[in-house]
């Protein structure tokens, strides 16, 4: 069975852990968001692919979902000692070398698509994991500061340092008109057998790779059913700021509206959790699959079990 999720950060990579126990033979196709990717220090990161990468690699800081295990940040500590930051932004020493790796890459001139792959040789995540784009896009959220002066931060910035204290006002995907899909996304969506949205951020996730021209097309083409599991469970998500970025594009935070918000042309199934089961009906009237399942990831056999259901949901809607 080949099988193609769409992918952000923590929520993406720990459905993934469970799709891989849920699915041991099939075939995984991750594409993944690079819109949360920055430049720092002369380095490229990019941390919904490395998010990805370690936590199926084995490599993954388990507590805290980001970054590696067992890190040490002597480096940060150096560049603060010189003045130089952004002082906010916790870059390991072994997350470094990553950085490193493929920013080198890159100056030699491979597109990020080839440089993830040489990546993913080290860490064996046991799926094809592609950025969404080999271009440059950076999402930036529009707020109004500290001292009321409207302006707009990278994402990293908006979350990290200001922490989503502020308003989000809008959130752009930056390039995302202009990228192209990376080699490998239109081919193994239009080759997918079913096609799946984990829990991850509706808009700062799932929405910037879908803002890449061509890919919502092309899952609204493909033959084979799209399932989505909701990150907003009880009204508000389950870890992040999706409530923020979903309020700056209009969208309540209920699993229902994030439902209406993916549409009934792209969804054919969605899972809500447990204590949202009195949003099925409306999901359904939308024209949308619905069942409610629990959908809190506490381990890999739980989020096992999510996935057997996205798998069965799609399997009754195919
Ligand atoms: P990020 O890039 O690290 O922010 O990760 P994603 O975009 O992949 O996923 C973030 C979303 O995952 C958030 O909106 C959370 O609400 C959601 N999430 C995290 N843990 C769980 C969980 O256990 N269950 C569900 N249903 N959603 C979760
Ligand atoms: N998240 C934080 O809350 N604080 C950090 O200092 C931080 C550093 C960081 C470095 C590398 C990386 O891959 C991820 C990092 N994250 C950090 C997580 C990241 O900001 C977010 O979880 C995602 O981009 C949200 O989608
Ligand atoms: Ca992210």
């Amino acid at each position: 069975m080949r099988i193609v999720v769409l992918a952000g950060g923590i929520g993406g990579a720990r459905f993934l852990r469970g799709l891989k126990a849920a699915a041991p033979d099939a075939d995984i196709t991750v594409i993944g968001n690079t819109g949360d990717d920055i430049h720092l220090f002369g380095l490229k990161v990019c941390p919904d692919l490395d998010t990805v990468m370690y936590t199926l690699g084995g490599g993954i800081n388990e507590e805290q979902g980001w970054g590696r295990s067992d890190e040490s940040f002597r480096v940060k500590e150096e560049l603060a000692a010189y003045g130089v930051g952004p002082e906010w932004f916790g870059l390991g020493d072994r997350d470094f070398a990553t950085h490193i790796v493929r920013t080198q890459m890159m100056s030699a001139g491979y597109p990020l698509s080839a440089v993830t792959e040489a990546l993913c040789d080290r860490w064996q995540p046991g799926v094809t994991l592609l950025p969404m784009t080999d271009d440059r896009v950076e999402t930036h959220v529009a707020v109004e500061d500290e001292n009321g002066e409207k302006k707009a931060v990278h994402f990293q910035e908006y979350w990290v340092r200001l922490r989503a204290s502020v308003p989000a006002e809008a959130v752009v995907p930056v390039g995302a008109e202009q990228a192209k899909p990376a080699p490998g996304v239109l081919e193994a969506i239009a080759a997918a057998d079913v096609i799946l949205f984990p829990p991850s951020n509706p808009v700062v996730s799932v929405g910037t790779i879908l803002a890449v021209p061509g890919i919502r097309e092309a899952i609204a083409e493909a033959g084979a059913p799209v399932v989505g599991l909701s990150p907003i469970v009880g009204d508000a998500p389950v870890r992040g700021m999706a409530d923020k970025v979903l309020a700056a594009v209009g969208v309540e935070s209920t699993a229902s509206a994030v439902a209406a918000h993916y549409g009934m042309g792209l969804l054919d199934g969605w899972l809500v959790d447990t204590v949202d089961a009195d949003k099925v009906a409306e999901v359904e009237e939308a024209g949308i699959r619905c069942r409610a399942v629990p959908l809190m990831m506490t381990d890999v056999e739980a989020t096992a079990a999510m996935a057997r259901e996205a798998l069965t949901l799609a399997e009754e809607v195919r």
